[in-house]
């Protein structure tokens, strides 16, 4: 055994002794877990990763994505003992004032995801190989991502796996810790090693097993896996849970338990272990900093340009300000889903191919690869699928929160103009999904112009955003020239008379332009906002013209009533002596043509009509 070899698994075990101290803290934590990678994560920081220790942003670093994020005091452990802060802070892990949480968040420096749901990871991990490969051209950086084997068995994994090989990511290194078990007992597959050569070389992966614990063989690893080129590699990692923390070794019903009575007796062996005096290896710097990106302010490349009434969908608006902004800013990439014929983003595609990236069908792993691509700056990732098809991206969407990822998501198809596809295709639950979200911008636009002043001011916006588009043809009410601002709603109809405010967005308000007319006809007057952001919500807007108008608000919109743009009025005014309408899609709806079906669900002119001569009786 060479000294460096010994001086690595010498780390290993200083990295275990420091899991060991950190989980006795709280007594809460996934020893075990972190056992299993520690030979893996000494080889990958002391010998294998280039990166600058100081400055872990650095875009020319090596990457490392955590993907079992529960494993997550190995990792504090190895940034420590490498010198990027102390040691004896690790102690502090999981208390309420440090930022060494239970599974790793960007709170720390050195954190570019928050992971631990397991599965959401890996995609993360295959986007920020994209850039690598396809993006920042000439770049040298690498990226590692430590999946758990009980990992394997989530969707999103092979799904991420499927795109890195298809994109034959070669600077993307996949470890499978393969420990046989899971949370509850064994995995699937358990330590059939075989099974797992064979899944991942049919998905085209240089594949190299090796023992886990055994330094030499991982280095030899990893040196074959910088060799190789034009496909992702994968080490398939033999490794014993709980490796050196008897009793739990390789035992079930130890996941996420302490060892209490035995830590001591545990620490005592691995220090006999170590015996190396002084440690010579140390991690190794990237070869040249890279700048990180400056993000300017992105701008249409041109106004809008519309003609007054026409009718156009708010997809197809979305599709063209996108256009506009790949145009004018160099860093605007565009994801589908393999839906972009009919979301419009083809035309993207049709501009410069180099700034569409297809995702093909899973909407989870598309976002992850978006995150991916945002990390560090290197992007400004616009998601461009259909509304329905992201409930299943949800968790993906609430990590990328946690992370505080920018990225921007184009929702086409929502509501029940989708028509005759009936109520799977349709959107109707996604303002109650993205509301929920902290930190999340809700841009419901009515007509071409305002969607592609949403797209400007998305790329401009910290955080997430939305844009709830449809696929119905609606009238320009906007000027090309109107200035649209996130949280601010406008009144388009407004008389000295007016009884009621009404307050929608997206295709209802042109139903409830139209009941207006009607209304006024009869001497009704009423008021009528577009509300274009549905959060942050025009708060001011709506109490002034509310209280204005003497109390009275009915909100409209195409989305279930629970969590929806009624909701959201709902909480803005609560404190205030209003009342309150809803209007919304009733029940799962079916299919026929989309007129039917906003005649038929009860958000089209006739019903608002009828709703509010309801409301005010005889009285007007
Ligand atoms: C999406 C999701 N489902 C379930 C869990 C709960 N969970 C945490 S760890 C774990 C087992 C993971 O097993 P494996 O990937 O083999 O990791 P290891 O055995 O190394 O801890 C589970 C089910 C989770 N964190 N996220
Ligand atoms: C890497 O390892 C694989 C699997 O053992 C082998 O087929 C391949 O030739 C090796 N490549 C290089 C460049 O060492």
């Amino acid at each position: 055994m060479t000294t460096e070899v010994k001086e690595l698994s010498d780390i290993a075990n200083k990295l275990r002794i420091h899991v060991l101290k950190a989980v006795a803290t709280t007594r809460t934590g996934h020893p075990s877990s972190c056992s299993s990678i520690a030979e893996i994560i000494s080889v990958l920081f002391f010998k294998v990763m280039k990166f600058f220790l100081h400055t872990p942003k650095d875009p020319a670093n090596d990457r490392l994505i955590l993907s079992k994020g529960h494993a997550a005091p190995i990792l504090y452990a190895a940034w420590a003992e490498a010198g990027h802060f102390p040691v004896d802070k690790l102690t502090n892990l999981r208390t309420l004032y440090s930022d060494l949480e239970g599974n790793p968040t960007p709170k720390l420096d050195f954190i570019d995801v928050a992971t631990g749901s397991v599965g959401q990871g890996l995609p993360v991990a295959v986007g920020m190989a994209y850039v690598g490969k396809k993006i920042d051209t000439h770049a040298t950086y690498r990226v590692f991502c430590i999946v758990g084997d009980g990992e394997c068995s989530e969707g999103v994994v092979w799904s991420a796996l499927n795109f890195a090989s298809y994109y034959k990511l070669d600077n993307l290194c996949i470890i499978v810790d393969v420990n046989r078990l899971g949370e509850t007992g064994q995995t699937a597959l358990g330590a059939n090693i075989e099974a797992y050569k064979n899944r991942f070389e049919a998905f085209d992966y240089n594949v190299c097993i090796v023992d886990g614990h055994n330094v030499e063989e991982l280095i030899q690893c990893f040196d074959n896996v910088s060799k190789v080129k034009e496909k992702p590699s994968v080490m398939l990692a033999k490794t014993v849970k709980g490796k050196h923390f008897a009793p739990s070794e390789d035992s079930e019903g130890w996941h996420g338990k302490v060892l209490e009575l035995d830590t001591d007796k545990c620490i005592k062996n691995l220090e006999a272990m170590i015996t190396t005096k002084t440690f010579t290896v140390k991690p190794q710097s990237a070869p040249r900093r890279m700048p990180r990106e400056v993000k300017y302010h992105v701008q249409l490349s041109a106004p809008p340009d519309y003609i007054d009434n026409r009718k156009y969908a708010t997809n197809l608006a979305c599709a063209n300000g996108l256009v506009k902004i790949v145009q004018s800013h160099e860093k605007v990439y565009v994801f589908d889903t393999d839906v972009s014929d009919i979301t419009f983003s083809r035309k993207v595609n049709n501009y410069d191919t180099s700034r569409f990236v297809q995702c093909f069908s899973s909407e989870e792993a598309a976002v992850g690869i978006a995150i991916g691509a945002n990390c560090r700056e290197r992007t400004i990732p616009f998601i461009s699928t259909c509304g329905a098809l992201l409930t299943k991206a949800f968790d993906a969407i609430r990590m990328g929160a946690i992370s505080k990822t920018d990225i921007n998501i184009c929702a086409s198809h929502c509501g029940i103009t989708v028509g005759e596809d009936g109520p799977v295709a349709m959107a109707l639950e996604d303002l109650a999904m993205f509301r929920a979200i902290p930190g999340c911008t809700i841009f419901y636009p009515s007509d071409a112009v305002s969607t592609e002043r949403a797209v400007e001011l998305a790329a401009n916006t910290k955080g997430i955003t939305y844009i709830r588009t449809s696929c119905y043809k609606v009238p320009v009410i906007y000027n090309n020239d109107k200035l649209f601002r996130t949280g601010e709603a406008h009144i388009l109809r407004n008389h000295p008379a007016d009884k009621l405010l009404v307050i929608c967005g997206g295709v209802t308000l042109h139903e409830v332009l139209e009941a207006e007319m009607q209304l006024s006809n009869d001497g009704l007057h009423i008021r009528v906002m577009d509300i274009f952001t549905v959060k942050p919500i025009d708060r001011e807007g709506i109490l002034k013209n509310a209280e204005d108008i003497g109390g009275s608000i009915l909100t409209v919109e195409d989305h279930y009533a629970e969590g929806g743009l009624g909701e959201a009025v709902l909480a803005a005014v609560a404190d205030r002596n209003i009342v309150v309408h809803v209007i919304a899609v009733p029940k799962i709806p079916r299919s026929g043509t989309s007129k039917e079906l906003l005649d038929y669900f009860g958000i089209s002119a006739s019903n608002i009509v009828m709703t509010i001569k309801e409301m005010f009786g005889a009285n007007y």
